[in-house]
């Protein structure tokens, strides 16, 4: 008899405890972030990078926009040497040192703003800016 009333006991706390667990996960909560992140994604730019040619005599494209803690990365084309050297005016330091083709430079842009850059052998006509947001 006590072995008996013992089972029927735990056989309804089992009950209890399995009825408790599926009234939670019946909302599908977990269903309703996973839809939202999926948009999000997909909006962003490549993440991380972003690609500037330089080329007989101007920066492609001239403007470019980044997020912080992006690297650009320079890419020196055409015959003539070049270089990325960041304005005077500029906050952010970087140069390239002149470079022939086939050579590449990279920078990390940890901080926001729009920094100008030029090239040394070319002031006048190479100018161009990186936003970083
Ligand atoms: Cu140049």
């Amino acid at each position: 008899m006590r072995i008996l009333k013992i089972t029927t006991v735990l056989a309804a706390a089992a009950m209890a405890i399995s009825c408790n667990s599926t009234t939670p996960t019946a909302g599908g909560s977990s269903t309703a972030p996973t839809a939202s992140t999926a948009p999000g994604a997909t909006t962003a730019p490549t993440a991380g990078a972003a690609a500037v040619t330089v080329s007989d005599f101007k920066f492609e494209p001239a403007a470019t926009t980044i997020k912080a803690g992006d690297t650009v990365t320079w890419t020196f084309k055409g015959p003539t040497a070049h270089s990325a050297t960041s304005d005077d005016s500029s906050t952010e330091k970087f140069d390239s040192t002149v470079m022939g083709a086939g050579k590449t430079f990279s920078y990390k842009f940890m901080n926001k703003g729009t920094f100008s850059y030029h090239c040394i052998p070319h002031p006048t006509n190479m100018k161009a800016t990186i936003t970083v947001q």
